[in-house]
Order: structure tokens, then sequence, then C-alpha cells
């Protein structure tokens, strides 16, 4: 079991030498670091901003820096360049990629939209920029519910990639879509029978649990939110200790911003807690490396960040 003591109890860290060299060559290169709620907490303790995709978008879509280093997976940093084409974005490893990505294949998405030319696609931002170009609407698990509810109700819909985060909407919203048959590989491997006994181990302490999650698992859940709802979730609660089903480095998220609350990560498959191995590829060395040498950097074809732009834009509108 992993406990999470309140970190205001914790004597203040130094930062380490390779913290304060990244520190030292984001100054150098004009360089903004965003990282992903999900990643390593000695890059969070670094990094300018630390969010969702939503957040993240935001941030890329705002900065002033000439060069983003996106620590997180490839379709965030490829968001990132959609959204700042001028700009050097450049990643600490560019084979941290997403379960849902690779189970969206775009020429499967095209032949199901042949077959339901009426349909909007509303796309999960956990895919590719081939398939951001297929789509009418990105969004993501903290914007998911109000995007699709802001479409009318006699439109058909395909919702793509996440079945988990769609039948989440479905059954929020009382609204049937067609959804795609992609999961993400680390969030399944929750069950609800051993977090119901995590529960009764931990009698009152409530349970948080992502939307990627399947049913069963959601239904055991206290709360069902996106990583930024889980933080206003735990802020506005009066109970001083959470059980958190997520990636586990959500929870230095959690700790930073709200030092008083204790975090308890939830167990998944026997494991004492959640983790992506795609996240862990941001290491603190490669996050430095691409810093200072403004490579791997994320390219993208004209005509792609033409496309994947609009259905991106289209939801950062309907955000505001
Ligand atoms: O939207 C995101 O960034 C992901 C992948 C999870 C979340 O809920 O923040």
């Amino acid at each position: 079991m992993q406990i999470f003591p309140p970190l205001k109890d914790e004597p203040k860290r130094e930062l380490t030498d390779i913290q304060k060299k990244i520190l030292e060559a984001k100054k150098r290169r004009n360089a903004v670091v965003l990282a992903h709620n999900y990643v390593c907490r000695q890059i969070q303790e670094v990094a300018d901003f630390v969010g969702d995709s939503l957040g993240l978008s935001r941030q890329a879509r705002e900065t002033d820096a000439d060069v983003i280093a996106f620590a997180g997976v490839d379709f965030m940093a490829e968001t990132a360049k959609i959204l700042n084409p001028q700009k050097t974005v450049v990643v600490p490893d560019p084979n941290a990629g997403c379960s849902l990505e690779e189970l969206c294949n775009p020429a499967d998405l095209a032949a199901l939209k042949a077959k339901h030319p009426g349909a909007l696609v509303v796309s999960y931002i956990n895919c590719s920029a081939a398939v951001k170009e297929l789509s009418d609407i990105i969004c993501t698990s903290g914007n998911a519910l109000d995007i699709v509810a802001a479409i009318p109700p006699d439109r058909e819909i395909i919702f793509c990639p996440d079945k988990n985060l769609g039948s989440w909407v479905e059954e929020k919203l009382g609204r049937k879509m067609i959804l795609w048959d992609g999961y993400c590989k680390s969030h399944v491997e929750y069950a609800a029978p051993e977090l119901e006994k995590f529960k009764r181990e931990h009698k009152g302490v409530p349970l948080l649990c992502h939307p990627e999650c399947p049913k069963p698992v959601r239904d055991v859940a206290d709360c069902v939110c996106s990583t930024e709802k889980m933080i206003s979730f735990c802020r506005q609660s009066g109970a001083d200790t959470f059980i958190v089903a997520t990636v586990a480095e959500m929870i230095h998220r959690l700790r930073r911003e709200l030092p008083d609350k204790t975090f308890i990560a939830a167990p998944a498959a026997g494991n004492p807690c959640l983790r992506c191995s795609h996240m862990l590829a941001n290491t603190p060395e490669k996050l430095l490396d691409c810093l200072e040498n403004l490579s791997p950097k994320v390219e993208l074809a004209p005509e792609v960040i033409k496309n994947a732009l609009r259905p991106i834009e289209r939801m950062l509108e309907m955000s505001k």
C-alpha cells in the first residue's frame, strides 16, 4: 500500500543538480516546460505549468516562449505543435505514446464515418493527429460532458477512442453514442472486487476514480472525475484522506495543491498503485537533454496541422 501523508509535515526538499540544470537550460533557451499531471515528481517540481490536457493546451496556446518542452505523451506534444506551428516543440522521449492512440486507426475511423455520414465525431484528445483530422470536436476527460451536452440531442455522435470515457458520458447524460472500442491499458487494470476490499479496509475514506476506468470500477467510486476535478473535489471535501484511482504520479500534484491532506494510491491488479510506462519514460535526464539539444522535435505536415487545429479550436472555444 502507498500512503502519502500531508506534504506540509515533510521537510522541504532541495533541488537536485539535474533539476537545477533544467532550470538553467530553460532560461537559456527561453523555453517553457509543460508537464502532465502523470509525469514524475522531479519534472513536476521544475515545470512552468503542470496540468491536464486541456490546461496544457491552453498554456501551449498562450505561451510567448520560443521553445515548448513537453513532458507527457506524444499526442499532447502534437497538440502543442498544432496550436503553435511556428514554435519549436521538443519532447524528452518521442516513444512515449498512448494505448488509446494505438487502438484507433484513422483508416478504420474513416470507414465508420462513411457508414454514419450524419454523425459528428467527438474524439478524446488521447488520439493521433490523423484521428484529430477526421474529428469534428476534441474533448478531454475534464470537458467531455459539457462538449457532448452542447450537441443537439437528435444528432448522432461517434465517440472515440475511449469506450469507458464514452460510456460514462452516456450514463451521465442519458444519451446513446456510437462508441469506439478503445481503452486505456493502464486504467483497465483496476478491478472492482479489489477496490471494494480496499474501501472496506479504509472505512469512510472517499475513493476517486478516473472516467477511463471500466464501469464496475466507476460504480465503486465516490467520485468519478478528471485529474483537475480530483483537485477541486478534494479541496472542497471535508475529508482529510482520499483513495486515488488513477496514475499514481497524480498524487504529487494533489499533494502540492493540498499539502494538508493525505492521499492513498488505489491498488491495481495486485500492485500497490497504477503506473503508466509511457509517462514514466519522461525522466529529468531526458528533459534536460531535449532542452540542451533542442531535439527530439515534434514535426507535423502543414496540412495535418491545419486540419487537426479545427476540432481542437472548437473544443477550446466550447470550454471557455
Ligand atoms: O485529460 C487528460 O489530461 C488526461 C489524460 C487525464 C485527465 O483526466 O486529466
